[in-house]
């Protein structure tokens, strides 16, 4: 199945396609690979459970906020977001996730998908509690065909202080792999409490995965205006469209907006990540670039919402934009159900002035089915003129109390008048009629030759 991409150029629309098999190609594969997803523990304890990955229920989520472990400004990566992993209480934490690359089969298999595995790994201070990340090659019965890791990074490394760096690794994947096991493990060398910490993994198939992560990760990549918005402007490049960071499950879509510089060979790759740590379409690689030229990102990054599975996905969004494997940029973006107002509706259907300075607002007030609401008096009404609020005194006309009604409807069925006339005169008693209450009453005349 083709995916086509549309990629605007600021000067000249100009069209690429992608396969949807490249899902699994120079975008990160691994689900919540920075622990973004979930609830992060305030003290740093063992979390029951990791959106993404397979848990033993010792590892621990903790946030960078609480400085328990590892601060917000101490050596680590520069998407590192709020939450990463640390070793919680036990001796050995673990954590995986099964991935199937089955949609690279051919690629595969024919021995030419490089990988590239990387995290950010570390510790606290002068202990040597560690973390390692390992990948699993496999084949479709389970049988193991390689493996590659990265890790410890022990204190030697970090010079004895509190520190995340990255390591990386790259291979081949094995032929005849189907799924990459990946798996997380920190272990503990001192102390209580297993300091053994991790975050920004990353495995990457196809080319130039890894490559650092966060600033300066992508090399000499320019890019600009990266924003959610709600809807794109008309002509690319010229008019910027309006960010927004907050969507409805009422909105369309949402569209991912950047510019960027690319050049000749370049392979941009986005992925969205839905709250629950899946990453959902559309996802994956554009073909490569084959004109240099500053591109307009945006006609085609678009994730449905309304009427779609993800209106149902509500919470923290993520969505991420790669050049060549390495990590441009992250967004985060909400999608929440709209604030209740109790679905009730004010209509004014009339105003007064014949008693000014009294004036008289006939409303009627129905609920989310349509049904009149009863029972309503002063402090359910703020009436403003010109701003100003003005004192108010509500007569219902409902079955909730108040004053009665009492109507007389005079319908003009003279020979003057024309079908349409009499169709529109009967439709608007009908209206009035209907916003009565069952105390009201109302009399109807006819005038014709005669009344
Ligand atoms: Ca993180
Ligand atoms: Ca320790």
């Amino acid at each position: 199945m083709l995916r086509c991409v549309r990629v605007w150029p600021v000067a000249l629309a100009v069209l690429f396609c992608s396969l949807a098999s490249a899902q699994v190609t120079s975008v990160n594969i691994i689900q919540n690979p920075g622990a973004e997803s979930g609830t992060a523990s305030s003290d740093c304890s063992a979390v029951s459970s990791i959106p993404g990955w397979t848990t033993d229920g010792a590892m621990s989520i903790c946030t960078y906020a609480s400085g328990a472990e590892i601060s917000a400004t101490d050596p680590g990566p520069t998407d590192r977001g709020n939450n990463l992993f640390a070793g919680g209480y036990s001796a050995v934490a673990r954590i995986s996730q099964t991935i199937s690359v089955s949609s690279a089969a051919t690629q595969i298999d024919a021995g030419n998908l490089p990988f590239t595995l990387s995290g950010w790994l570390g510790g606290w201070n002068g202990q040597d509690d560690n973390a390692v990340l390992r990948v699993t090659f496999k084949d479709a019965a389970g049988a193991t065909l390689g493996t590659a890791s990265v890790g410890p990074v022990l204190s030697a490394e970090r010079n004895g202080a509190t520190a995340l760096i990255f390591k990386t690794t790259s291979g081949t994947v094995p032929a005849r792999t189907r799924n990459a096991e990946v798996v997380l493990e920190i272990t503990r060398t001192s102390g209580s409490y297993n300091d053994g910490l991790a975050d920004s993994l990353s495995l990457v198939l196809g080319t130039g995965g890894g490559t650092g992560g966060g600033t300066g990760g992508g090399g000499t990549a320019v890019y600009s205006n990266q924003m959610m918005t709600r809807a794109l402007p008309a002509s690319c490049g010229t008019t910027l469209p309006t960010p927004t960071t907050s969507f409805l499950t009422t909105d369309k879509e949402a569209y991912l907006f950047f510019l960027v510089d690319l050049k000749s060979g370049d392979v941009l790759a986005t992925e969205w990540t839905a709250p629950n740590g899946d990453i959902v379409d559309p996802t994956g690689a554009y073909r490569p670039v084959t004109t240099a030229a500053t591109y307009c990102i945006g006609s085609e990054e678009r994730l449905p919402i309304a009427g779609s599975a993800n209106a149902n996905r509500t919470g923290t969004w993520r969505t991420r934009a790669y050049l060549n494997g390495t990590l441009l940029f992250t967004l985060t973006f909400t999608i929440d159900a709209p604030a209740s107002t109790g679905g009730l509706t004010a209509k004014i259907n009339q105003v007064i002035t014949s008693a000014c300075p009294k004036i008289t607002v006939v409303a009627s007030v129905t609920d989310s089915s349509g049904k009149p609401v009863t029972g309503l008096n002063s402090s359910n009404f703020t009436l403003k003129e010109d701003g100003t609020t003005q004192t108010t005194t509500v007569s219902s006309t409902g079955t909730g109390g108040g004053t009665a009604m009492s109507l007389a409807l005079v319908i003009d069925h003279s020979g003057s008048l024309s079908t349409q006339d009499l169709a529109n005169e009967k439709s608007a008693a009908k209206g009035l009629v209907a916003q009565l209450g069952s105390s009201d009453a109302v009399a109807v005349f006819g005038f014709g030759s005669d009344v």
